[in-house]
């Protein structure tokens, strides 16, 4: 009885473990391609191509795209990096480790449904081009079957691996999270996908990590679209719009001529007004304005530096 306990215990546990979620979602350590956050775009590419199917005595190696491929905004067009290809991306301003997130990889996973066909790459940087470091990888996906290339990847199993988010997201990496202060180079490393022990790539805890294979095709393995530099500062105040779910206002409706209240924690917060089209009606004063027509509202609440965002009603 104790051990079925335990046994319980240490399922529940295991199936529980996982990672922020698909592209887009709540709490997704992803970015849009749009996101105003980003400040650049990788300016440089040097690429050694992997083959098309790394066990294979045929040398042909992934053809799809070009260094072009690779550098500026994310555009569609993609560099396919093949089984265990590198590139390495250069930039024209060094990176900094400043507040939260510093860069983010853009792949061309892309969703099914409720499933998704991701393709990773292992992500490692470096300040002088010569010694690289490489983020913590994390895969808990299931590794008693081969994905083949139809086969789906749920996000949440992984951490710290490029590709983990489908686009047109990227997937964020902070340079705090391995020490770094500033870095010139980030090199992205196909992850071959196999489960086969003898050439099957592993995450940071040793584990294999399994995604499709083989993908012997001119777009095999990795396929990168675009790297982006963001302030990370700017995108926690544009993540913090998003997450807060509090509600800072006593009511989500309205009459026409009412005045919406904050509730008495909020007090002294400052207040900011649009209409459903953007349109803004008060700049973060210290009143909302009385709003005289009928229509969807957006409040938002800055308080500590942080913001709040509530939809109201006015009917
Ligand atoms: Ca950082
Ligand atoms: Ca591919
Ligand atoms: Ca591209």
């Amino acid at each position: 009885m104790r051990f079925i306990a335990i046994a319980i215990i240490f399922t529940t546990f295991t199936c529980s473990a996982q990672f922020d979620g698909a592209g887009g979602e709540l709490g997704s350590k992803s970015i849009d391609k749009d996101n105003s956050s980003i400040t650049a775009w990788a300016t440089s590419a040097v690429i050694q191509r992997g083959k098309l199917q790394i066990n294979q005595s045929n040398n042909s190696l992934a053809t799809l795209g070009d260094s072009s491929s690779a550098i500026g905004p994310f555009d569609g067009n993609v560099l396919s990096l093949g089984d265990s290809g590198v590139v390495t991306l250069g930039f024209d301003e060094p990176i900094i480790n400043s507040e939260g997130y510093d860069f983010a990889v853009f792949e061309n996973g892309f969703r099914v449904g409720f499933s998704y066909y991701l393709e990773l790459a292992h992500v490692e940087v470096s300040d002088n081009g010569t010694d690289f470091v490489r983020f913590p990888s994390e895969s808990l996906s299931d590794t008693s079957y081969q994905t083949d290339n139809f086969g789906y990847t749920d996000p949440v199993k992984l951490k710290n691996l490029a590709g983990k988010h489908q686009a047109p997201y990227g997937t964020l990496f902070d340079l705090e999270e391995i020490g770094l202060d500033q870095i010139n180079y980030i090199r992205i490393v196909d992850v071959i996908g196999s489960i086969n022990d003898s050439f099957g790539t592993r995450d940071s805890k040793g584990r294999i990590i399994n995604d499709p294979w083989p993908t012997p095709f001119a777009s095999s393995g990795f396929d990168l679209d675009a790297v982006a530099v963001v302030n990370g500062a700017m995108l926690s105040v544009l993540s913090q719009t998003a997450y807060n779910k509090a509600n800072p206002l006593v009511s989500n409706t309205l009459r026409i001529g009412e005045r919406a209240q904050l509730k008495p924690e909020w007090e002294g917060s400052e207040l900011n007004c649009r209409d459903i089209n953007g349109r803004v009606l008060n700049s973060f004063d210290s009143d909302l304005p009385t709003l005289t027509a009928t229509g969807i509202y957006i409040i938002t609440v800055k308080k500590d530096n942080q913001l709040w965002v509530q939809k109201i009603t006015v009917y």
